[in-house]
């Protein structure tokens, strides 16, 4: 197996798989194509995230996650535009959303397994942190992020929402597996952590500020508790009740009617390996 076969598995099961749809809204489909990248298991940023400020102790390296392991592959799924555009609403989510919050995430499961397993079947060690019981959610941080290994993997940068922008926008999910397969690592050429961020690079922007339902975006940080409360209090008391007792913490609105939703806006980053 190489990196093209693993494009191609990725883009495949997004393109054919049924779950790619939200059953509630037929003819919705959730992902367009996605990006996919890979990562060194031994690159050195995996033990800077272990330092405080940046994720902490808590984050495990793809080492210990699996013993052996070589490569990580990160993919961007990229909600589909009527999704997107459904969101332009403001304050509460979206129906398509929030049922895509959901399904979307059950959908990527199926994606970490479905790369797994073929990677274990053609002979290679493979395990998706996420779908093991040794991953630990806390209310503001996980012992694996999925953004952070994104962001080793060179599928972009974080932002003044602390979302993570790829050249096809922030509006979607992020999944990996991590596997004893050597994978050439993909270039990482962001100059910093926010380069695709325009409010970071020059002060303009800053449409997520008012976006923001909660006030958890500010000029200088976004600030996860007030985001989460939000979540927790405004929604997740609402809209189970009203989506079938579908339970998601779906908001989205600094991921939609931004520059940033659907395209990297920082076009003039000057994209060369440093
Ligand atoms: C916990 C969690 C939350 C918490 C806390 C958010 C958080 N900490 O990121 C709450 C409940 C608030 C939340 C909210 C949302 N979430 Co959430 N959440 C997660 C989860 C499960 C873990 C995140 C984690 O471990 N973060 C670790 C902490 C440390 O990250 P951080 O503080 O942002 O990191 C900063 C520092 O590291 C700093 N930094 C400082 N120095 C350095 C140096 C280096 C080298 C680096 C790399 C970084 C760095 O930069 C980072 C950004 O500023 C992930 C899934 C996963 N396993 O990754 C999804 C995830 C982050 N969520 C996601 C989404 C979509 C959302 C929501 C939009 C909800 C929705 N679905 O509508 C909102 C808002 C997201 C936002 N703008 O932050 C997506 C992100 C998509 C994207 N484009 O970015 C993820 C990746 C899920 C997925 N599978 O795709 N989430």
């Amino acid at each position: 197996m190489d990196q093209r076969e693993i494009t191609r598995l990725i883009g495949d099961f997004v393109a054919t798989d049924p779950r790619n749809a939200i059953p509630e809204i037929p003819g919705l489909v959730i992902y367009e194509e996605p990006l996919v990248a890979a990562a060194a298991a031994a690159d050195p940023l995996y033990d800077e995230l272990k330092k405080e400020g940046i994720v902490g102790p808590h984050h495990l390296s793809p080492g210990q996650w699996l013993p052996g392991a070589v490569s990580v592959v990160s993919y961007f799924l990229p909600f589909s535009k009527e999704i997107v555009a459904s969101n332009r609403v403001e304050r509460m989510p979206s129906k398509e959303w929030y049922l895509s919050r959901f399904w979307g995430e059950e959908f990527n499961n199926a994606l970490r397994d479905h790369l797994a397993g073929a990677l274990t079947a053609a002979g290679y060690s493979a395990i998706a942190p996420m779908r093991t019981d040794r991953f630990v959610m806390l209310p503001t941080t996980s012992n694996w992020s999925e953004r952070h290994t994104a962001f080793i993997a060179g599928l972009g940068t974080f932002c003044l929402t602390y979302s993570f922008i790829t050249e096809k926008g922030c509006a979607g999910r992020f999944g990996s597996v991590i596997t004893g397969l050597a994978l050439p690592p993909s270039p990482r050429t962001a100059r910093s952590l926010m380069e695709n961020c325009i409010y970071d690079a020059d002060g303009t922007c800053g449409d997520c500020i008012g976006r923001c339902p909660a006030g958890a975006v500010t000029p200088e940080k976004k600030d996860h508790i007030t985001c989460m409360n939000f979540i927790a209090e405004k929604i997740l008391t609402e809209y189970p009740q009203k989506y079938g007792n579908i339970y998601a913490g779906g908001c989205g609105k600094c991921q939609t009617a931004v520059p940033c939703a659907r395209t990297n806006p920082n076009k003039s980053a000057i994209k060369q390996t440093p």
